[in-house]
């Protein structure tokens, strides 16, 4: 018999090898020989999407078959982070990838770094939607993830002379060939018009909007795998066009800029990702923007519910709307104005759907970032879903009246309408009353929203609200980033832990067994080692792999207190000025993360981190025994090469602002020690991981709600604390800054004038802390034994265990099994 494969699906390491040479000449248009190892990428990365493909259809099949529930995320932001080296892990391709590219002469690693990553998101929110792709694909849970397919994702950032620089992140450049353009599905999007009534052929009054520019939606669907699960679900994201390329009469006429005009309307709106995390800017693009995709995923479900024979009053049986935090809430105006406007349901039935389709996932506490819109901008862009949520507001504020007799000021409080002054739609407000469940992301944070910022619906509902806490992909953030650490544990405990996180408890019994310590220190210096190249290439620092590393990676904000970071730096650098020769282990301390463009603050302290490490890496006092290093651009690829490095992972939050975290499980289940406040998931970690293994500081929640109440005066502080007021007089001397002793004036002013996020009040508790930090570190045993123990015992901390939770308590999907 002859057996013959194909080319597009087999994989054998030869199969392999031909398809990725005809994908180079055919798909790529070059030869083995001229091909630039970018090139070699795309014709490796069609070789593994062609592998995808019939998973992919068959998936789809299957939950047609069956006819399931499916779950749609909504998110303005995936931080997807690169997929070559991710899917082959999922598809258990690793190995006969790696053979094939080398039998061709390249080097699979290389390769695997020429993707740039599809960096649509900001930060926290955008990577959990990211992990929570994987996990749904992996358990099987039919999902669709759908968003923007932004041109220009988060800028890339340079340091230049200490400062930050923004640079626009073309990321399509080379193309994109895991995405799939889907024109045939494409749908119209309108914005602004008028409505304006009408009546049926029944007789019945309706109303129709009339907008005043229409563009199109078309979908990009990128296949999402999961771990060796035999599914690949959809990531579809939206790009938006103009309906006519031309005006041909303002271009018959002469007015070739009137012609175009509409084209760069429509173009804008899925142009750049806003680079603002956590503070609303009250953009028109924005509300464009959230309003786009959302009424794109909204029309693709309509599309796909009818094109399986079902009747739309069957939708929310059928569909599950995670709204990821308030950006899309515009779907709830916008799946009544579908029913009720186009498919013509009374507003009885379209609301008895709308409010069992969407749940609300809140991920944050800062006022800055509740999202309102000026209420005369939302009736310009919006004006039917502006009447329409007029109307979800009367009917549910009679509601409220009903239920809290006569109290007009929490009526006031609740009405999705904020009528002080000037008006705003308040969308935190529209998606608690639009959905039948709104979570937090960790238990503090979810006690801390039915207390504070959504008390009043707490209050109404208190069945709507529950607590999913976070999870993060042990696939990527350990499997991938970690292959050393992840070999010595699998060699140990076998590789059951890849989709059940919990197995890796077989390791706690290991931290008592010396051999096994030693082999767990020898792989962690490997690692450090691996970054000790890459901070030299991008830097040119070089770095200590024998000392601890000492990380604070995640964007910048004042709350996550990267300064208070800096306070400790410069106590010890003091210490060791004072007595040069003081016996101190070697630290190396690594910042990244982004600050805002406009967000000058943010800026301000990443100029202080450069400025300060300028002093003490090059002071002879020091002897390399401190060296502070600020690694630009730090994003889902530089993550994957940061945690496995680190030794102890900085968690420094003020407590109650840091909603969660997801970092913070990245770096435990990579072995690293954590410093930490009582704040978001580290109060969970530290439960999970066991007390003694976990370095606590600093004020609790309610302490420093107390503490803000009663006056709080950071001057005093700093007048009582010589060692705070030496570091705090050094850098406004100018010892930091050239002499320049303007340059941090702003910073420092609001230190002692008012100190928001309480970093006086918690210095000495993490001074002290990282005192007890230093002591434990020089006993190398026992450091080990508190690191294997906190990397067996992140088992609850998988996205699976997150998804699982949602399925059940939220979404009631089924996970599906393949047919
Ligand atoms: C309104 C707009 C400016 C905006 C843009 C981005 C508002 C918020 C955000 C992003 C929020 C965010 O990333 N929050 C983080 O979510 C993570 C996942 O739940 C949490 O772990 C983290 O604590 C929280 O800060």
């Amino acid at each position: 018999i002859v057996q013959i494969e194909d080319d597009r699906t087999a994989t054998s390491v030869e199969a392999l090898k031909r398809a990725i040479l005809d994908n180079l000449y055919y798909i790529v248009g070059t030869t083995q020989a001229n091909a630039s190892n970018q090139e070699f990428f795309a014709a490796v990365a069609y070789t593994v999407r062609d592998r995808i493909l019939a998973r992919w259809f068959a998936t789809l099949a299957c939950y047609k078959q069956q006819d399931v529930r499916v779950v749609c995320y909504l998110s303005a932001e995936f931080l997807m982070g690169p997929h070559l080296a991710n899917n082959l892990l999922n598809l258990d391709l690793e190995e006969p990838i790696r053979q094939a590219v080398a039998e061709l002469g390249r080097d699979l690693g290389v390769i695997e770094e020429q993707e740039s990553e599809p960096g649509l998101g900001n930060g926290g929110l955008g990577r959990l939607a990211a992990c929570y792709l994987d996990s749904m694909a992996t358990l099987g849970v039919p999902a669709i993830g759908y968003g923007i397919r932004y041109e220009f994702g988060i800028f890339s950032q340079q340091i230049r002379d200490g400062w930050q620089v923004e640079l626009t992140d073309y990321w399509l450049r080379y193309g994109n060939p895991w995405e799939i353009r889907h024109p045939h599905e494409a749908v119209e999007v309108g914005y602004g018009g008028r409505t304006e009534g009408w009546t049926d052929s029944t007789g019945r009054y309706r109303v129709r909007w009339v907008p005043a520019s229409v563009v199109r939606g078309v979908p990009y669907n990128t296949p999402i795998v999961g771990y060796r699960s035999g599914i690949a679900n959809d990531l579809r994201l939206w790009r938006s066009e103009s309906t006519e390329s031309f005006y041909f009469d303002r271009f018959n006429s002469g007015d070739y800029q009137g012609a175009v005009a509409g084209k760069t309307f429509a173009e804008n709106i899925s142009k750049v990702l806003y680079p603002n995390d956590e503070e609303i800017q009250g953009k028109e693009l924005r509300l464009q923007q959230q309003y786009f995709f959302t009424s794109c995923a909204l029309q693709d479900m309509i599309r796909l519910h009818l094109r399986a024979g079902r009747q739309i009053d069957t939708f929310h049986e059928k569909w599950a709307i995670q709204l990821n935090d308030t950006h899309p809430s515009i779907g709830v105006a916008e799946l009544m104005r579908l029913l009720v406007d186009e498919h013509g349901l009374d507003w009885e039935k379209a609301w008895e759907i709308t409010s069992n389709t969407f749940s609300y996932t809140n991920h944050t506490l800062l006022p800055e970032a509740l999202e309102r819109w000026p209420r005369p901008m939302f009736a310009s862009i919006l004006p039917r879903h502006l009447e329409i949520i007029n109307e979800i507001n009367a009917r549910f504020l009679s509601e409220v009246r009903k239920h809290f007799d006569g109290d007009e000021a929490r009526v006031s409080r609740m009405s999705i309408i904020d009528e002080h002054g000037e008006k705003f739609v308040r969308m935190a407000n529209l998606a608690c009353v639009g959905s039948y469940r709104v979570n937090g992301v960790a238990a503090l944070h979810t006690e801390l929203l039915k207390k504070e910022v959504l008390r009043d619906f707490y209050e109404l509902w208190p069945e709507k609200f529950i607590n999913v806490t976070n999870g993060v992909t042990p696939r990527r953030w350990l499997a991938v980033s970690n292959p050393e650490q992840s070999a010595l544990m699998t060699r140990r405990v076998g590789n059951g832990w890849l989709n059940n996180l919990d197995e890796l408890k077989q390791l706690e019994g290991l931290a008592e067994d010396a051999a096994f310590r030693a082999e767990w220190r020898r792989v962690q210096h490997d690692v450090k080692v691996r970054l000790t190249n890459y901070i030299l290439e991008a830097t040119g620092i070089s770095v200590d792999p024998s000392s601890m590393f000492d990380v604070l990676v995640k964007r910048i904000h004042e709350y996550k207190r990267q300064h208070l970071k800096v306070l400790h730096i410069l106590t010890l650098y003091f210490r060791l000025k004072r007595k040069p020769n003081l016996e101190m282990a070697p630290r190396t301390f690594l910042f990244g993360g982004k600050a805002a463009p406009g967000y000058a603050m943010a800026k301000l302290i990443i100029k202080l981190i450069n400025s300060v490490a300028e002093v003490v890496n090059t002071d002879p006092d020091v002897k390399h025994r401190l060296k502070v290093v600020f690694l630009p651009d730090y994003d889902v690829s530089l993550g994957q090469k940061v945690y496995p490095a680190a030794d102890l992972s900085e968690q420094i939050s003020t407590a109650g602002k840091e909603a969660s975290g997801t970092g913070n499980m990245k770096f435990a289940m990579n072995g690293a020690l954590t410093i930490g406040t009582l704040d978001g998931a580290n109060i969970e970690i530290r439960d999970a991981v066991g007390h003694e293994n976990f370095f606590l500081f600093g004020l609790t929640a309610d302490q420093v709600q107390s503490t803000l109440a009663q006056g709080y005066r950071p001057r005093a502080i700093y007048e009582s604390n010589p060692f705070l007021r030496e570091v705090i007089d050094s850098i406004s001397s100018g010892q930091f800054s050239h002499r320049d002793q303007n340059l941090f004036r702003p910073l420092l002013d609001q230190l002692l004038n008012s100190d928001p996020y309480l970093l006086f009040a918690d210095y000495q508790s993490y001074i002290d802390c990282q005192d007890r930090v230093t002591e434990i570190y020089r006993d190398q045993e026992q450091w080990s034994r508190m690191a294997i123990l906190n990397a067996a015992r992140m088992g609850k901390f998988s996205s699976d265990r997150s998804i699982r939770e949602y399925s059940e308590n939220i979404w009631r999907v089924a996970a599906i099994t393949l047919c």
